[in-house]
């Protein structure tokens, strides 16, 4: 068995491609949900749909989030009509009663429904649907997610990170802003003075949550269970709030596990991860990841990354541009990993 630890769309891009190399069907997917939001009430969840479409083949392929092909009614005739009303498009915060009222998971998230900053195409929408009235019914995420993933016939098990919420919120000089405000509505424009995640150990307002945060039992035994592949996704908002439940780092510690750099060098393949590196003290660069993963036991850097590490590498060309591109970095993760279990120093040159 191998788990994946997927957030934004480094990892699954991997994961897209890389079916040949590790079995789907023995594979489990722990997804972050730090991005997640509630957008009029209905709990949206990022980068579990971006595993959950993809594997279900209706991904929209060109952004890596949403569905292909997917009408946009609602959202137009909702955005029209808020125009029409002089409604701002938001992102529309309610009030801090109500970001910790109601149910648990959406807590320090909650935008009203009025607000058209994102866009929820009609399809999409209804999967948020299905899922929050799952919820409402009393089930947890864990639980959703594998009943949304057989809806999607998805091979591999997709599990959430945590079953109670965890919200990445960015500081910013002009205060603490969630994610999806920083990323959608400010095109990740704004300072970053330090990155929060709302509700595991040690944030902010750890005080205000019903309890903190643990890691999902799914998550926890797959990550046990390993060996652990960590995509280049983005360390900090991707991956970050997964390292913030002392369950996931306890289990990552002993797991064997490798990572993708989403760097060559100082050069980030795409995405805000430099700035929020920087904003957490990290540096933004290959360094800087392994930095922030000392629980990796071996790295797959790109050809042209010389960094110098005290573990071993693989080197490839890591630019993922098709599932061709995934398939060579899926290749050099089983390397790594082969790597990492004879504790081999350094392999160095294009992987076979
Ligand atoms: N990203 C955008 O840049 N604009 C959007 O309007 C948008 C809507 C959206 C709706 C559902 C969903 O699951 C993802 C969506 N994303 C959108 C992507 C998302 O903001 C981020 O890329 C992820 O949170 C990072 O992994």
């Amino acid at each position: 068995m191998t788990t994946f630890l997927a957030g934004g769309t480094g990892t699954p891009k991997l994961l897209a491609g890389g079916d040949d190399v590790f079995d789907p069907a023995d594979s489990v997917v722990v997804g972050n949900t730090g991005d997640d939001m509630e957008l009029g009430g209905l709990l949206v969840c990022p980068d579990i749909d971006t595993v959950l479409f993809e594997g279900g083949g209706v991904l929209d392929r060109e952004t890596w989030w949403g569905i292909e092909g997917d009408a946009s009614v609602t959202h137009d005739y909702l955005a029209e009509l808020a125009t029409d009303a002089g409604v701002d498009p938001g992102p529309r915060y309610l009030s801090d009663d109500q970001q910790t009222a109601g149910r648990d998971i959406a807590r320090w998230r909650r935008f009203s429904g009025a607000s058209t900053f994102m866009f929820l195409g009609d399809r999409d929408r209804a999967v948020h649907t299905l899922r929050t009235g799952l919820l409402d019914e009393g089930h947890s995420l864990t639980e959703v997610t594998r009943r949304l993933a057989d809806a999607f016939d998805l091979e591999v098990d997709l599990v959430p990170m945590s079953d109670d919420p965890v919200a990445t919120m960015i500081h910013t000089p002009e205060g603490a802003i969630h994610f999806q405000e920083f990323w959608v509505a400010k095109g990740g424009d704004p300072e970053v003075l330090d990155v929060e995640f709302r509700g595991a150990e040690g944030s902010e307002s750890e005080a205000g949550a019903a309890h903190t945060a643990t890691a999902a039992d799914a998550a926890v035994e797959a990550i046990r269970n390993g060996p652990v592949v960590v995509g280049p996704s983005n360390p900090v908002t991707s991956i970050g709030p997964m390292l913030a439940l002392d369950g996931i780092r306890d289990v990552l510690a002993d797991a064997t596990v490798v990572a993708v750099s989403p760097f060559v060098e100082e050069q980030a393949f795409s995405g805000p991860a430099p700035k929020l590196m920087e904003g957490v003290g990290y540096d933004p660069s290959t360094t800087g990841v392994a930095d922030a993963y000392p629980f990796v036991d071996a790295f797959v850097l790109d050809d042209a990354d010389g960094t110098d590490l005290d573990r071993p590498v693989v080197r490839t060309d890591t630019r993922m541009d098709d599932d061709a591109d995934a398939a060579r970095v899926a290749r050099a993760c089983r390397d790594a990993l082969n790597v990492a279990d004879s504790d081999a120093t350094e392999c160095d040159g294009e992987v076979a």
